[in-house]
């Protein structure tokens, strides 16, 4: 080979794929499941699933048995290939990607699905959960309901359990945070969400809308110095490497839909439907096991890992955001109807 010949590249490292949130590079981020060599035929419909969490994270874990139990069950005919670790792009490009129909099925949370319909995220709404008793009453209760029917109308099929993400806590690279005040220009990375930017600045914080894609290291490099979530996330994207401090303010329960085009679910036998709701749905419910178990282990591991915690009064911060007209502007945007069904089950807001 003369000097000039470029060198054999076996495959294309992108940025994305090197920040894909873990700062780990060893892992395959494609997981293809129930390939149609398994089965010895083409499968009549195969799948693309994608979701912005790291691959041992228990929703992907229970994903990927899902995927293989939904490839046996159906004899090859439906396969389910998924894209864990933003490996297709960040949230909003992949929920673009669903739209147009470049991607059949993925994970999303209210969050950035509110960014398409609003009430999507009105389960997200602080301190309206102080358990998960009260949480899975409302998903798989009347307000859950609500929001798959509202989703259809918007050409997406959420199937009947959502995925766990967790309580949401928040971190700090710079202070430790223990009452509102700490939060007063703290620069804060939160998801893509117009909820979320309307909480921490009526906090008094200076929050940016950062795709989880970018989170890592967008903390690494200081363009934020904190950020918010779910203890399990936090240890599983290796967070604790680029931040020192997690307050325990569970100030946000937060979940996946499981989302699947609805042209792609309408063009789907009966019997394929059956099997994959019922393999999915039965795997949430797996998840949600897992992630209660991984929650009650993960302050002692984190706190190995070098992280320090503070347990804020959680009272301090609903009465900040009561305080600021926060809840009266969400009810008004969310509507009576909505909120009321929420109220049904939650905890009182405003
Ligand atoms: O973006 C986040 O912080 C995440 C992954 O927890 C979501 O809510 C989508």
């Amino acid at each position: 080979m003369s000097k000039f010949d470029q060198p054999h590249i076996p495959f294309l490292v992108t940025r994305r794929w090197l920040l894909a949130g873990t700062g780990s590079i060893a892992a395959p981020l494609l997981l293809a499941i129930g390939s149609q060599k398994a089965h010895g035929a083409d499968p009549e419909f195969r799948l693309k699933l994608g979701d912005d969490l790291p691959l041992d994270h228990p929703l992907n874990v229970h994903l990927s048995e899902a995927a293989k139990q939904v490839a046996e069950r159906s004899g090859g005919r439906l396969v389910i290939e998924l894209f864990a670790n933003n490996q297709l792009g960040g949230d909003t490009d992949m929920m673009s990607q669903l739209r147009s129909g470049a991607l059949e099925m993925m994970s999303l949370s209210g969050n950035i699905l509110s960014t398409l319909l609003p009430l999507a995220g009105i389960y997200n709404l602080p301190f309206a959960f102080s358990n998960y008793d009260q949480v899975w009453a409302t998903m798989d209760g009347p307000l859950g309901k609500f929001l798959r029917a509202k989703l259809e109308g918007i050409g997406l099929h959420a199937l009947d359990k959502q995925w766990d993400n967790g309580f949401r806590q928040i971190t700090s690279g710079t202070r430790k945070i223990e009452t509102p005040s700490d939060l007063q220009n703290f620069k804060i990375r939160v998801p893509v969400s117009p909820l979320w930017l309307s909480m921490f600045k009526a906090l008094g914080a200076a929050p940016t809308a950062i795709n989880f894609s970018e989170v890592y290291s967008a903390l690494q490099t200081h363009v934020v110095d904190g950020q918010e979530n779910p203890l399990p996330l936090i240890e599983t994207a290796k967070l604790y490497e680029v931040q020192k401090y997690a307050a325990l303010t569970s100030h946000i329960w937060d979940s996946f839909y499981l989302l699947i085009s609805k042209r792609v679910w309408q063009r789907l036998p009966p019997d394929l439907q059956a099997i994959l709701a019922d393999t999915i749905n039965q795997a949430a419910l797996a998840q949600r096991r897992d992630m209660q178990e991984l929650n009650s282990n993960l302050q002692i591991k984190l706190t190995q890992q070098g992280m320090e915690f503070t347990h804020p009064d959680r009272a301090a911060f609903r009465q900040a955001l009561i305080k600021a007209g926060f809840y009266a502007g969400w009810k008004q945007k969310y509507g009576e109807d909505a909120w009321n069904l929420l109220q049904q089950t939650s905890d009182k807001l405003g």
